[in-house]
């Protein structure tokens, strides 16, 4: 079980149903009591059945099951503005909006450019103005990223560093960020809208297309001879990486507190490319370097190169604990994962509250 602070009757909207963020953290208040409704984007490829399996003994043994889905295309402001209301029609009242859902890869958005504004930064104007009108004492958690920064040389990047973002993901969540900013700073509004800078993240719904789950994935492959070697691109880049479930922890936090602020979360601890394939490999006793290949079409045109956090505000305030799990057993986690994936042994979900328990207070 998740957490032991129960909360009775909140209502909940996590929009992108698909990734992994919206999966983790619709766990986490599940567990907490909370009613959820999670959002998904009607298209010809998407498998609400799929998702609905990730929560079946939910859905199976609860009967009351207080997780329910909803249509929202975060492109369209229409249809932002028909979700909340219907979903306000339904439920009578939202208490916590959070906007998870976005075209998350950073090396995709150099070929969806506009897209990746839209859905990046003005859907978040989408979901203010909706919730202004309908629904202003509704919270609202917004996604931001590291990618704000843009890289650098030395040094680490907290809530007051200057950005410099260089992909079109990264300038379509900048405009995010500045339209809660504004949101917040709109003294007339009195709207309790905020952000997280997450840092990199990953657990076991990570999808493939992501670095570290691409090495896990193929390095539990190539174990059981399923796969023979993995191409990749630039290997030279530093990222600060926490598992998920303790990024979505505090996003609750955020969204807790008594005066909305934006926060950094990260783990202030830079791992190197080929670190992450050493400590990959080194779980299956095999050493990546026979089994990579570099393909150039996975670089990126304007690489961020490192990244490191420093979340002492998040520290102090949210009580946020940047390294419950080390790094290695990050890995070990996803690694073992995939390889009794790979062994058709139906593995769970790992649940780390388990033995990270949550921080309550
Ligand atoms: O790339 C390099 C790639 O795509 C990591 C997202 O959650 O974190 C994530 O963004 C690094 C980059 O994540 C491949 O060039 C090499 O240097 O796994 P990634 P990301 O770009 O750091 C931030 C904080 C977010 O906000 C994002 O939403 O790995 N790399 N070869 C590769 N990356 C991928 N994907 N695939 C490769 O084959």
């Amino acid at each position: 079980m998740i957490g032991t602070n129960k909360v009775m009757n909140k209502i909940a909207v996590i929009t992108g149903a698909n990734g992994m963020d919206a999966k983790t953290l619709t766990h986490f208040l599940l567990n907490k009591g909370y009613t959820i409704i999670l959002t998904y984007r009607r298209n010809s490829y998407f498998d609400i059945d799929n998702i609905k399996n990730i929560f079946r003994d939910d859905l199976i043994k609860n009967v009351t099951s207080k997780l329910m889905f909803d249509v929202c295309d975060i492109s369209c402001q229409n249809s932002v503005i028909e979700c909340i209301k219907s979903i306000l029609k339904l439920h009578n009242k939202i208490d916590e909006v959070y906007h998870l859902a976005a075209m998350s890869h950073v090396g995709n958005s150099f070929k969806q450019k506009e897209l990746s504004i839209l859905v990046n930064g003005q859907s978040n104007y989408y979901f203010l103005e909706a919730l202004k009108e309908y629904s202003p004492s509704t919270r609202y958690y917004g996604a931001m990223t590291s990618e704000l920064v843009g890289g650098m040389e030395s040094g680490v990047f907290n809530e007051n560093c200057k950005w410099h973002p260089r992909s079109p993901y990264a300038i379509g969540k900048a405009l995010g960020a500045r339209w809660i900013d504004f949101y917040r700073e709109s003294s007339d509004l009195n709207m309790f809208c905020c952000y997280g800078i997450l840092f990199n993240h990953s657990n076991c719904y990570r999808s493939s297309d992501f670095f570290i789950r691409k090495i896990t994935s193929a390095a539990a492959k190539i174990s059981v001879g399923k796969l023979q070697n993995i191409s990749l691109g630039n290997l030279n880049f530093w990222r600060d990486e926490h598992w998920s479930d303790f990024g979505c922890e505090m996003m609750w936090k955020i969204l807790q507190l008594k005066v909305p602020d934006n926060f950094v979360i990260g783990t202030g601890q830079a791992h190197h490319g080929e670190e992450y394939l050493d400590l990959t490999f080194k779980y299956f006793n095999l050493d990546w370097k026979k089994y990579v290949k570099f393909d150039e079409n996975l670089i990126r045109p304007n690489e961020v190169i490192r990244l490191v956090s420093d979340s002492s505000k998040a520290q102090k305030i949210l009580k946020w604990s940047p390294n419950r799990i080390s790094f290695e057993d990050h890995l070990k986690l996803m690694c073992k994962y995939d390889y009794e994936t790979e062994l058709n042994l139906n593995p769970t979900i790992p649940n780390v509250f388990d033995k990270y328990p949550i921080i309550d207070n």
